[in-house]
């Protein structure tokens, strides 16, 4: 015979699991999910209703047209290497993660060094909500509405010198809260890297949350940068400090294997992974499953026309 406690009356767990069920059901119907389109009024007053909302307002200019990656899999699908190697750990694990009080530090090259907590992050500019293609190095993507703004808006806060040519961002890297750190897969703290001008491109988004709402811990609580075009370790995760420098940041992945990660990484059908293709890739969270047909892998992720000019007279085979 199964024990009940009589203490947790009903009424007091059932608001609670109703409410969590019908706000998953919404966001999936919001989502639209494969092939539907997409109703931004709807998510919008659906998610008003969440406790840890934040007013995001859909930028058209940053809208791609396709189906969402329905919310379980954007939270249940993830790379978070300090909360474990498997697809499921960060979502499994990330719960011991303190994201506040948080703080960034942001120094280097800059004429005005400071540290930020969330709060005047959040603050900082107006918060867009942006649809972006996401590809990881592994073969597969989604699509994901993320929520934040351009990287230029605080970058241009802290002024950097002249001789700033790089940004530099690393990630928490605390055994106390993050179990993974314990492993020796890459060199922690975690850390990335981008060009100057790369930084300072419209599409580089500081985001603070996804579908609406704060940022999950297992998408990197309480800020990251997303950079959709791309692979997606460029885009790290729970950000502590951010470091202008003059000389190109060592970064984790390409100091576990030059040969396979480049500080470039710009998603690039024609250049292939030393140990398997990138031509085509595998959508997370469509119905069809493994039986879904692979679609094909496009240069700088679809993003070429905003991005493809920061690389003209470059190799990309050879700067990949
Ligand atoms: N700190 C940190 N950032 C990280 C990673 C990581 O392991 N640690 N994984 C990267 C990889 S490989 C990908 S594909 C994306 C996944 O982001 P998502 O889980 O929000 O989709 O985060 C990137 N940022
Ligand atoms: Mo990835």
């Amino acid at each position: 015979m199964r024990f009940i406690d009589k203490t947790i009356l009903a009424s007091d767990i059932t608001p609670r699991a109703v409410f969590e069920n019908r706000r998953n059901l919404i966001k999936t119907a919001a989502a639209g999910g494969f092939g539907m389109a997409l109703a931004p009024w709807f998510s919008r007053q659906a998610l008003a209703a969440s406790p840890d909302k934040l007013a995001a307002t859909l930028n058209p200019a940053f809208a791609e047209k396709e189906g969402l990656t329905p919310y379980k899999f954007v939270t249940g699908y993830n790379n978070f290497y300090e909360f474990g190697t498997d697809k499921e750990d960060p979502a499994a694990h990330a719960g011991s993660l303190q994201t506040r009080p948080w703080t960034v530090s942001i120094e280097g090259l800059v004429k005005k060094p400071m540290t930020l907590d969330i709060d005047a992050l959040l603050k900082l500019a107006p918060i867009e909500e942006r649809i972006y293609r996401m590809r990881c190095v592994e073969g597969w993507s989604m699509v994901i509405p993320w929520d934040g703004y351009s990287l230029s808006k605080l970058i241009n806060k802290v002024e950097p010198l002249g001789s700033a040519k790089y940004v530099e961002f690393v990630s928490l890297a605390d055994r106390k809260q993050m179990p993974g750190v314990k492993s020796n897969i890459i060199e922690w703290p975690y850390r990335e890297g981008l060009r100057m001008d790369e930084a300072m491109n419209p599409l580089t988004l500081l985001t603070l949350g996804l579908y609406g709402e704060v940022l999950p811990k297992q998408n990197g609580a309480p800020v990251r940068i997303v950079v959709p075009w791309k692979y997606g370790f460029k885009s790290a995760k729970s950000i502590v400090k951010i470091r202008f420098t003059e000389e190109m940041p060592k970064t984790s992945w390409s100091q576990f294997d030059a040969r396979e990660y480049g500080f470039y990484s710009n998603v690039n059908p024609q250049v292939d992974h030393p140990r398997w293709s990138q031509a085509m890739e595998r959508r997370i969270g469509d119905p069809k499953g493994m039986f879904a047909p692979k679609i094909k892998t496009q240069m700088f992720n679809g993003y070429g026309d905003q991005v493809a000019s920061m690389y003209t007279g470059m190799d990309l085979k050879k700067y990949y």
